[in-house]
């Protein structure tokens, strides 16, 4: 059959059911009922899911063969009996003195997360690539200590599991960090209770007059407060003393999260050293960009007849993400959507987490601090990657205002994971998305969040490849696989996809939405623009690190680098010297000089391969790192939010020996002790050589962002994203996306077309049925949770946190 009958069938089916739609809406409920069905069917299977083409009928869903991973997925995490087996063993160990979460008061030691120890890499490979039994599992658990007057953050080892008397034990993790405290950091943090109830309200409340006046509105504790506090992350740190800035948010008056963008203008500035509120002290008050050093003072300037009052940022449509204005020409009909008429063209085995797509393979893993990781990422049964995933996203802000100039956000702190909500199909992921659940463990309960990873593929709207001629045109389809999650992290929606191609090369992308943090506007035009009444879009910029683990042809990597150069040149075949270009090859040769910036104009081509494993021509094998979506690194130089703990975040590639000892570039608590921070990424760079070593690659995408009226309400995807493509260079002995049926060489002559070649690739001949296809987003439930100490796996409910 031909292609253009092939495409006239699928876009008839798409107009028929898209027009019944219109016509005839179902009544809501057959509707929803028919699409749960079908909704609870998808999310049950585990195995290849295909569908079998009736001629001219309805695609059928049919379940195939079981499906299974090679290996056990070892990076997968605890399973819920584990994690509840090690939280009931450490209330059983007495030295921990550890309180139940739920009674936890600020004095109180209690448990704050108990997740997989991801094993070494040097023990993983015998058991991935050989025959070796799989590592011992450990749990990674981290406590809240708070007990005395140096409340501390302590990661601990907990192992082997499973749990046993007598053989599994408790011992301070140290090696994966470059700070040698035992493990254990200081929190900050302890007294938040305290701080909200004893500081930041009563500083409200001696100040209710004033606020009242200018905006109407109270933070003291009551009920009635239509007024919010908060301020600076990380905390000064410096000249013996623990110093915080807060400043006054107007609460949003519904449902919308707009609260960032209600700031008003006042700020306090607090020494909250020490773990005594009565010992705290306010240091003084700043508005209109004029500091008063005391309460009394700012009242009495206040309550003077020449008080220069500024406007309040108040909700409206303007901070709402509903609808606005008129229906857009035709925006009412449907729009074209993609199906899936032969079902998943990949295999995902639901229990180990492991996906195979055409060549691909990978183990998904996901955890509370970055979320969404893959492992073992094999094209052609060849590893290409060991690890990747996200390490750590910096949201650094300037501004006149100690607030903004303050806050340089560290996400992994309030982490992905626990924000890493349910994807909403046909929105975040198309309808026809294989979803998979994702689980962490924190204060005695699993949390699980339903569906919120997702798988599918989707035809580009560009063809892999073309090319016409005077008696042919040949065309390839561009059909990718992605691997996506989303997390919203406060005001922030972060979308992580990893993307695999036909032609061998994976894309990491990043893009950003949600509300922004904006500023009060006030004396600031230098930092940023003015976008609503007495608002600033606050600059920031935004870094993700990455991790990278290559292994081209084995772990023995180097990373060469390929620039053009301008040159002058003499040949024997010129009678002038030349102006022209050439190639300049070196390597990255050791440790002294691995911190990388993207050339100007991009000239250089960074490129991980195998010396040792040249191709037939003798040039070397590689996957080369292509900067393909806007990437950046910190516009700030030696921070003095941030001081050593995002080291990470100054250059764009950053190379590594890979090290048991260095599994992370960032640590969730480096905020707490910036001049000493968990990990210090500096210190991994001791000068070692890089030549055919096993090498990390670190790298960063992100966004200099400067808000502008577009960003009200919300933040776009469209332009807010940054990515990089790992593309084979040399690897192959061609462009391999040709190996795929979904192409097509028509043959042609005179105006007719002889022969239309479709190389064996399937003719969707069965109708698709759009009704049932939409999904029922009345069972979107949000976070699950069970309460695992103690253990009672059958009292799920449901709780859904945000942050601000
Ligand atoms: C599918 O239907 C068409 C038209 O009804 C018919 O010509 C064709 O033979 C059928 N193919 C199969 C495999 O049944
Ligand atoms: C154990 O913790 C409680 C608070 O939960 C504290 O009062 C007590 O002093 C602690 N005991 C020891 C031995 O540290
Ligand atoms: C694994 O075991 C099989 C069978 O004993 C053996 O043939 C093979 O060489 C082993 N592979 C490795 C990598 O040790
Ligand atoms: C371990 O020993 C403690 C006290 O000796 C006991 O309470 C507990 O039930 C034992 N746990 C297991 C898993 O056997
Ligand atoms: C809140 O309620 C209290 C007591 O009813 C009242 O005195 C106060 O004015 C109210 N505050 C605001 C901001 O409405
Ligand atoms: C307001 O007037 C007072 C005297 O009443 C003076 O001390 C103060 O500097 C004036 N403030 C401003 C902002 O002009
Ligand atoms: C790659 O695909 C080919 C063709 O389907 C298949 O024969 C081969 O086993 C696959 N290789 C791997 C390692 O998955
Ligand atoms: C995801 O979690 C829900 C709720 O616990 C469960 O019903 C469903 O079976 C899970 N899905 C998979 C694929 O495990
Ligand atoms: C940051 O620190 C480095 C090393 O101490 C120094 O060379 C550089 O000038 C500093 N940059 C700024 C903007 O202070
Ligand atoms: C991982 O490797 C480090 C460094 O060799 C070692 O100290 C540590 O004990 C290993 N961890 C486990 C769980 O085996
Ligand atoms: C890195 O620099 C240090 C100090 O200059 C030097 O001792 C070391 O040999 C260098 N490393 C390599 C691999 O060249
Ligand atoms: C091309 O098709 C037209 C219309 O069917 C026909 O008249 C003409 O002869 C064909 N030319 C060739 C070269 O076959
Ligand atoms: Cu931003």
């Amino acid at each position: 059959m031909s292609v253009s009958r092939f495409l006239s069938l699928v876009s008839c089916g798409l107009l028929l059911f898209a027009a019944d739609g219109l016509a005839a809406p179902q009544p809501k409920a057959a509707w929803v009922r028919g699409a749960r069905q079908r909704l609870a069917k998808s999310s049950k299977w585990n195995s290849k899911r295909q569908y079998t083409q009736a001629n001219g009928s309805a695609c059928i869903e049919t379940e195939p063969a079981d499906f299974q991973a090679p290996k056990d997925n070892i990076w997968s995490g605890l399973t819920n009996w584990e994690a509840a087996s090690v939280t009931k063993w450490l209330f059983e160990q007495g030295e921990l003195n550890l309180t139940v979460s739920d009674d936890a008061g600020d004095w109180d030691n209690s448990i704050l997360l108990v997740e997989l120890m991801v094993p070494n890499k040097t023990d993983v490979l015998p058991y991935i690539d050989g025959n070796a039994t799989a590592p011992p599992r450990y749990a990674h658990v981290v406590l809240d200590l708070r007990t005395t007057e140096e409340p501390t953050y302590n990661d601990i080892l907990v192992g082997p599991l499973p749990v046993k008397n007598g053989t599994t034990t408790w011992q301070p993790l140290e090696y994966p960090y470059t700070r040698k405290t035992g493990g254990s950091i200081r929190n900050l943090d302890a007294d938040s209770t305290a701080l909200e109830t004893d500081w930041l309200l009563k500083i409200g409340a001696s100040i209710s007059d004033i606020t009242f006046d200018l905006w109407g509105g109270t933070a003291t504790g009551a009920d009635n407060d239509t007024l919010d506090i908060w301020g600076i992350d990380p905390l000064w740190q410096y000249d013996g003393k623990i110093t915080r800035w807060d400043t006054f948010w107007n609460y949003p008056t519904d449902d919308f999260d707009a609260e960032t963008l209600l700031p008003l203008g006042l700020f306090f500035k607090s020494d909250v050293t020490g773990r005594d509120p009565s010992k705290w002290k306010l240091e003084g008050w700043l508005y209109n960009d004029i500091f008063y050093p005391t309460t009394d003072a700012f009242r009495t300037a206040y309550w003077d007849s020449n008080f220069t009052k500024l406007g309040a940022n108040v909700e409206g449509d303007w901070a709402r993400s509903d609808k606005i204005g008129p229906v857009l020409p035709m925006d009412a009909a449907s729009p074209p959507q993609s199906v899936a008429p032969s079902g998943s063209r990949y295999s995902v085995d639901q229990k180990a987490k492991y996906v195979e797509w055409m060549n691909f393979s990978f183990y998904i893993s996901f955890n509370r601090d970055t979320g969404l990781r893959l492992f073992d990422i094999r094209h052609k049964g060849q590893r290409i990657l060991y690890e990747l995933g996200l390490e750590e996203a910096l949201a650094h802000y300037a501004g006149n205002d100690p607030v903004q100039s303050g806050t340089s956000y560290l996400d992994s702190y309030y982490g992905f994971g626990p924000y890493a909500f349910e994807l909403v199909p046909g929105y975040d992921c198309p309808a026809y998305a294989t979803y998979m659940n994702t689980s962490f463990y924190v204060s005695e309960t699993t949390h699980t969040h339903i569906n919120s990873v997702c798988f599918f593929e989707f035809d580009a709207d560009y063809p892999m490849q073309r090319h016409s001629q005077s008696t042919y045109v040949a065309n390839t389809k561009n059909i990718y696989f992605t691997v996506r999650s989303v997390s919203t992290v406060g005001n922030y929606d972060y979308m992580f996809s990893y993307e695999f191609y036909y032609d061998g090369s994976i894309r990491v992308e990043v893009r950003a939405s949600g509300y922004i943090q904006a500023a009060y506007y006030a004396h600031n035009h230098d930092y940023g623009y003015h976008i609503h009444d007495s608002l600033s879009g606050s600059m920031h910029d935004h870094v993700l690190g990455y991790k990278a683990d290559f292994d081209i042809l084995g772990t023995d990597n180097t990373m060469e680098l390929t620039t053009n150069i301008p040159v002058v040149q003499s040949y024997v075949w010129s009678d002038h010297p030349r102006n022209t270009m050439k190639l300049q090859r070196s390597f990255v040769e050791s440790e002294n000089n691995s911190k990388l910036l993207y050339t100007g104009n991009g000239r250089t081509q960074y490129r991980v391969v195998n010396t040792d494993k040249p191709n037939k021509y003798g040039e070397y094998r590689g996957y080369r790192i292509l900067p393909a979506d806007g990437t950046i690194h910190l516009t700030v130089e030696n921070s003095s939010n941030l001081v050593d703990a995002a080291n990470w975040a100054k250059y764009d590639l950053m190379v590594t020996k890979q090290k048991d000892t260095e599994p992370r570039s960032a640590h969730p608590y480096n905020g707490q002790d910036v001049y000493n921070p968990v990990i210090n990424f500096d210190k991994f760079f001791d000068g070692e050589s890089l030549m055919q070593e096993d090498l990390v690659v670190w790298f960063n995408l992100g966004m200099h962002h400067v808000p502008h009226t577009g960003d009200l309400p919300n933040t776009v995807f469209t332009t807010a994203h940054s990515g990089v493509q790992f593309m084979p260079l040399n690897y192959y002995d061609t462009d391999i996306s040709h190996e795929t049926v979904n192409m097509v060489r028509i043959n042609y002559n005179d105006g007719n077309v002889s022969n239309v070649k479709t190389f064996g690739q399937q003719q969707a001949v069965c109708s698709v049925d759009l009704a049932k296809q939409d999904p029922d987003l009345y069972s979107y439930k949000g976070d699950v949770v069970i309460r695992k100490f103690p253990y009672d796996p059958n009292d799920p409910y449901y709780e859904t946190d945000a942050i601000v």
